[in-house]
């Protein structure tokens, strides 16, 4: 067989199913950490149930995210995973699935294993969103999971630092309510209400603009010119407003 005819026969078996997004779709990939139970806990001890160095690893890998070739409007991390919102006109790819699912995976697998300088792996999936309020909706869900694990993480290390085993710990927080939750660590002297929002809400990535002051050689004069940068948001509203926040940089892009 030619190779040509090799080449066309074969070909076939790779691309039958290579799904692309429909245009007018929202999409929304997640990106998040293997086995980070793992790693978090007994491959690299990083303090619990929150780490700062973790943190700024997750928020350094989005912000490599958002600038390697993909329209990225929005970039969200909380734990081990990362949310990236793109532009609703991305046509990076041909808008092929299987592009944005590897590319991002390995990218930031690449880009976490060196800060971290060892092996760690993420996987990626990729939301096909029809409207702009399951946009909206989407970054709530993550939002509010984020304020979850928080108070659940919160407890469980407290009852863990106080002494108790990993199954006295798990079974004193099964079917415990919010409120009685919040009173426990009350109890130990921790203020769920003080707790940094970043822990309890994640931290967005946004861009940005603002003047640079340059110098025209052909004038002579200073100038200022326009520039665009990655603001990191630790603080981050909630809920409704959250919600509000989101659907904004949405405007801002159709209206840029
Ligand atoms: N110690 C510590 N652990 C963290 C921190 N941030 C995230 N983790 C842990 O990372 C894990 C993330 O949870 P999952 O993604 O559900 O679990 P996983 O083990 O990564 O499992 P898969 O994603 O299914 O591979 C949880 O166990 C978190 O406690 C941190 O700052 N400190
Ligand atoms: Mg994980």
């Amino acid at each position: 067989m030619k190779f040509d005819e090799l080449d066309d026969k074969m070909r076939v078996y790779e691309t039958a199913f290579d799904l692309c997004a429909l245009p007018g779709m929202f999409l929304v990939a997640r990106i998040d950490g293997r086995s980070f139970t793992r790693l978090t806990k007994e491959v690299h001890k990083f303090d619990a149930p929150f780490d700062v160095r973790m943190r700024d690893m997750m928020t350094a890998t989005t912000e490599h995210l958002m600038n390697c070739g993909f329209r990225c409007v929005y970039g969200y991390t909380q734990s081990d995973e990362i949310s990236l919102l793109f532009h609703p006109a991305i046509d990076a790819f041909e808008r092929k699935l299987r592009k944005y699912d590897s590319i991002l995976a390995g990218e930031a697998s690449a880009k976490f294993s060196l800060l971290l300088g060892a092996h760690a792996v993420f996987d990626c999936r990729i939301s096909q969103l029809p409207n702009e309020g399951l946009v909206r909706d989407y970054f709530r869900w993550r939002n509010e999971d984020a304020h979850r694990n928080a108070l659940n993480s919160w407890c469980y290390w407290t009852l863990r630092k106080d002494g108790m085993n990993v199954t006295e710990a798990t079974k004193t927080l099964e079917g415990m309510a919010v409120a009685d939750k919040n009173e426990l660590l009350f109890q130990h002297g921790i203020n769920f209400n003080d707790i940094p929002n970043w822990q309890k809400r994640g931290v967005g990535l946004y861009w940005e603009t603002y003047n640079k002051p340059g110098f025209n050689p052909k004038t002579g004069q200073s100038v200022m010119a326009e520039r665009r940068r990655i603001k990191v948001d630790y603080d981050l509203p909630m809920k409704d407003a959250y919600g509000e926040f989101v659907a904004n940089l949405l405007v801002e892009v159709s209206e840029a």
